[in-house]
């Protein structure tokens, strides 16, 4: 089935100039770029993002780090697309991530793990709301 996904590139690797190489890994495995858009999320931008998170001790680290530099933040779109990035990226922890993620091969921490991915459908349409208006979406084939 097509969906939706909303795929961040995290400062730390906006910073390091992996925005390309994070590309073409989504284009290698079938995804399609729908919407994008490079910006820098105030401190405030990034607790809205991660109020689910609102409670745990890592809060206040994530929403400064997630505030430190631009990000880009995209639409990812295909088959399947929720769990095709999610697999793409690997696990949270770098050093737990499956040889050839993005995380494991350009992660430096679960912190600064280099990328987001939502989690489930509705997750989806949440963070993808959170970014993008429907004109922003282009339908490819
Ligand atoms: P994921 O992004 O893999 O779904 P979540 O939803 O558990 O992971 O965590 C959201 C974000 O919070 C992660 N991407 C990561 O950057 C950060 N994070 C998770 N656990 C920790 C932790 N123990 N310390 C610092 N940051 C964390």
């Amino acid at each position: 089935m097509t969906e939706q996904t909303l795929a961040i590139i995290k400062p730390d690797a906006v910073r390091r100039n992996l925005i390309g190489e994070i590309i073409r890994r989504i284009e290698a495995a079938g995804l399609r770029v729908a919407a994008a858009r490079l910006l820098h999320l105030t401190k405030t931008a990034a607790e809205g993002f991660y109020a689910v998170h609102r409670e745990r001790p890592f809060f206040a680290s994530l929403t400064a780090f997630m505030s430190s530099g631009p990000v880009m933040v995209m639409v990812l779109e295909g088959d399947g697309a929720i769990v095709s990035w999610r697999t793409l990226m690997g696990a949270t922890d770098p050093a737990k991530a499956d040889a050839g993620t993005i995380r494991k091969d350009l992660g430096l921490g679960v912190e600064q793990n280099a990328t987001h991915g939502s989690d489930a459908p509705e997750t989806a349409r949440t963070e993808i709301a959170y970014f993008f208006s429907a004109l922003d979406l282009v339908h490819r084939e």
